[in-house]
Parts: structure tokens; sequence; C-alpha cells
């Protein structure tokens, strides 16, 4: 392997031991941090990324090494299974108990000759990892970073304690509204493993646009599938397409949640099956951006057997335990059917294995054990859910929708439920927003970005960050060790990185940005 010059090594620990530690910003903030002000790590030629050995970890060590990529050396750090004697340098990746349990639990530490990153479980390293990255300096996320004597690459010394506070920490893409290309959706999954957030819900279907094969029904993409909002040309997901995200999602501890919409916001179905009608004429695909017209005929027995068939192939392609049935905003049936609607739909989802989840609208039918509510409408109430039993993921409109607007500026989104500036989105306790919906009732929390004002990945960009790592802290952090303030000033450092990896984030006027 090729070495820096000398001149680099002496310079860089130089600059390492003398420069004072520079404060820790890690988002979301973790359980503990103690920082010592001596000389940190310096990542060098002879950095070793050591794991205990089985593939999942090595998988982990590589992704490190190539986070660290070539911003300290002419190529990233080695990766080697651990045996034998520690050599000095080491990042040293390790399972075993933390002193707070938990399988997302980690325990950092940083010392001038070892990091040492421990978990019980290989999500608690992964998310080790991502904090050991934030200590890292920005410039490391940029793709064609190389080796630059004035630069070394050194994390501060300290010791890292951490575990979160809920166990869903979530995002949404709309894909339906406008289509979003796999590598984009990829991308997004990256940005999301930077901020620790572990689901992906995905809004499959909707009135513009049916986004995932189902081969039994295959017009649904072909026809439904072909335009979205504004008449672009929509697109879909092949099921291999699907499955491959799935893996890179699930490599990055990330779990898909796919979501059908149903019985409204199904007029790409509608028109691609005139039978799922109940006067048996397929509808014109739609392109504009109203809600609640659509629905599909809930009294005919061939709806159940298209469901069926929906969640059958879609389940066996989704490894995760959830499937979203939608269920919001039906303006064009009477609570009764739609009650009755949903309670056939919940069977069908548990008969395929799955856990359902609908929107809040579903806490009028009868909920089974497992099933899951997630909250959206401002002035609605998920205690009902609780009284059935069913646990709460906690999306509510004006503090954690991506699609509202920040400010009255802000260029695209949407208003209905207010402005949603990144204190907004940061200043909330999600288990004090409905009386009734307390911490034991919740699942954690989920920041949707629908998509009718947004058209490409730097709209989405745009929409999600910085609020997306506000999310991000509401569900990893504890409420009482969280504060705007001390937020906005981290945040604030992580402009430069967020910069580094090519991020059209929203430079909201109350943070302070560094350069
Ligand atoms: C409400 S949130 C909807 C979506 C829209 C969104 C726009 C929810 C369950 N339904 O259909 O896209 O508002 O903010």
């Amino acid at each position: 392997m090729t070495r820096p010059p000398l001149a680099l090594v002496i310079a860089s620990l130089i600059l390492a031991s003398c420069a004072t530690a520079p404060p820790v910003n890690i988002i979301p903030l973790p359980r503990t941090v103690d920082q010592s002000s001596g000389a940190g790590f310096m990542i060098s030629a002879d950095t070793v990324i050591l794991f205990p050995g089985d593939e999942r970890t090595g998988w982990i060590a590589n992704y490190l090494a190539n986070l660290i990529g070539r911003a300290a050396a002419p190529e990233p750090p080695r990766v080697d299974s651990a045996g034998g004697p520690i050599p000095k340098g080491a990042i040293v990746l390790e399972l075993g108990e933390t002193s707070i349990a938990g399988a997302e639990a980690y325990e950092l530490s940083v010392a001038p000759d070892r990091v040492t990153i421990r978990a019980a479980e290989a999500a608690g390293l992964f998310y080790g990892v991502q904090s050991f990255r934030q200590l890292l300096p920005a410039f490391v996320e940029y793709p064609a970073v190389r080796p630059d004597e004035s630069r070394p690459v050194v994390a501060a010394a300290g010791r890292i304690v951490d575990t979160p506070r809920f166990p869903w920490r979530g995002a949404m893409l709309d894909v339906a509204r406008h289509f979003l290309s796999l590598d984009e959706v990829k991308r997004f999954v990256d940005l999301m493993s930077l901020y620790k957030l572990n689901r992906l819900h995905l809004h499959l279907a909707d009135d513009q646009g049916w986004r995932i094969e189902v081969k039994s029904w295959p017009n649904l993409t072909s026809h439904g599938g072909r335009t979205e909002v504004g008449g672009g040309a929509g697109g879909y997901y092949t099921q291999a397409e699907y499955a491959d995200l799935v893996r890179y999602a699930s490599d990055r501890f990330v779990t898909i949640v796919p979501e059908i919409d149903m019985p409204g916001h199904t007029n790409a179905a509608l028109a691609s099956y005139a039978e799922l009608n109940c006067d048996g004429v397929a509808r014109e695909l739609y392109t504009g951006i109203e809600v609640g017209f659509s629905a599909l005929c809930v009294d005919n027995d061939i709806t159940y057997t298209f469901i069926d068939d929906v969640v059958r192939e879609i389940a066996a392609i989704t490894p995760g335990p959830w499937f979203h049935i939608g269920g919001d905003e039906v303006q064009t049936l009477a609570p009764d059917p739609y009650n009755r609607f949903i309670g056939r739909v919940q069977a069908i989802v548990q008969a395929h294995g799955k856990q359902m989840i609908g929107w809040d609208e579903i806490v009028s039918a009868e909920l089974l054990p497992g099933t899951v509510v997630q909250h959206w409408r401002p002035d609605s109430t998920s205690a009902v859910a609780v009284t059935k039993g069913a646990r709460v993921i906690m999306s509510i409109a004006n503090r954690a929708y991506l699609d509202m607007k920040y400010d009255p500026a802000t260029a695209i989104g949407l208003t209905w439920a207010g402005y949603v500036d990144v204190r907004t989105a940061y200043d909330w306790d999600p288990a004090a927003m409905v009386a009734g919906v307390s911490e034991s009732a919740l699942l954690g929390v989920e920041a949707p970005l629908w998509t009718e004002t947004v058209a490409t990945i730097r709209d989405v960009e745009f929409l999600a960050f910085p609020r997306l790592a506000a999310i991000a802290e509401v569900g990893w952090s504890r409420a009482e060790a969280r504060d705007w303030n001390a937020f906005k000033g981290r945040l604030g450092a992580h402009g430069p990185r967020l910069t580094a990896l090519g991020v059209n984030f929203h430079r909201a006027p109350a943070v302070p940005w560094r350069q």
C-alpha cells in the first residue's frame, strides 16, 4: 500500500495533538457524551478497521472504510476480521454487552490510539459508525476528497453511550404523485442513515399513479403507472427493483414499509381495470391534485380478490413485518361500508403474515391486535386506537409533514397544516400531542413527504433537509435532553457536511449555518 509522505504524517500528528477538540455536534443527540480535552484519533494510511468476522459486521466495516474513503490516505482504510493482537491505530467494531441495553444501542470510545465501537447487535454498530462519522471533518463526505496535509482527518476524543427513545424513526416518500427513480430513493436511504432513521414508508399507489409491479394485475403499472401529477411520464418499480431497494435499505438497517392506499386514492387502479368500479366503467387517468374523489367498489367480491393478490405479491417481497393500507380521505363512502372494508382488508393483510398500518381514519373500524395507526390530522384523535389496543406512529401534520412550506417564501410545498419551520419541526414531544397517546402507546415518529408539488429529488432534499434531521432527533433523543438553541447550533455545524454530500438543503435563517 502506498503511504503518504512523512511530512504529511508529521504535520498531521502535530495538528491532531495541538488542536483543541472541536465540540461534538452529533445529530440526533446521543444519550451521553463525555468529551475529553486531549488529542483525538487521527486516520492515516495505517488505520485498519477490525470487525468480529461475520458477513453483517464485515459489511459495516467496509461501509465505514468507504465513508472515510481517500480523505486521509491514497486508499480507504484496510478492513480485516479481528483475531490476534489489536494494532495501534485500529478502529475496532465489537459485538457484546453494552452498559445501556438495546438492539440499536452502542458505545463509542475515541482515544488517540484506538476507536472502539461496541454493540450487542449489528444495528448498534451501524449507529456507532454514524456517530463516529459525524466526529470526522465534513470534508470526508466529498466523493472526490484526497489526502491534504493541511487537513488531518481527526475525530475528537471521548466516549458516547447511546440508545434511541423510539424504535420507529421513519420517513415517507410519496412516489405516486411524482415518481422517483430507484437510485433517487437509494440516495434518500443513504441520507436517512446519517441521522439514524430506520423506517422508509413508500406510498406506492394513489390517484395519479401505481408504482409497483403486480404480476397478476399487469395493467396497474402498464397503464396506471404511466403518468403523474402535471402529466409527466410517471414510472414504476418492477418487483425485482423493489426487492433490490429492500435489500439496499436493509443493509443500512432501514425497513421498507409498503403502502397501497385504499379504498380511496385509487384512481390509477380504477383507470387500469374497469371491473374495480361499481359502474364497471374504467376511469380516466388523473394528473391533478384533488383528493377524496375515488373509491374501490367495496361491495364487489372482485375488489377483495384484487386486494388479496396485491397484498400477497407485495408481502412476498417485503421482509419487514408491516403492510400499510392507507385508508385516508374517503369522501364517497358512508362509515359502515368504510369500516367493513377496513375489517376485511385487515384480515387479508394478517392472512399474508403482516401487521396492518392505516392512517388515523381507520380508528373507526374494529382493530385487531398488532394493527398500527398513523396519526396525521392535527385535529383527530388516535387515543381511540389506543383504547382498542393499537400502537401509534406520530406524524402529526403541523409538526412532521415535510411537504408543508417552511414559511411564505418557500417556493414549493403546501400550507393546509400551516407553515412548518425548522423549529416547529423540532420543538415538540410526540408523547404530548394527543391526550391518551403517551410514550407507551407510541411506536415512534415518521415524517411524510407528499409530492403534489415536489417533482425532483432536488425538491425532495429541499423540503426534507434540514427538517428530517430535526424529526430524527425527536425520535431518537430523550425529550428532557432536547433544546432548540443547542440543536440549532449543532445543525449549523452540519451545513458543511450536507454541502459535501451534495444535499440541496434549505438554509433556514434561524440556523447559524457554518461555512
Ligand atoms: C393529506 S396525509 C393526504 C395526502 C396528501 C397530503 C398533502 C394523508 C393520509 N392524506 O393524500 O398528499 O395531505 O399534504
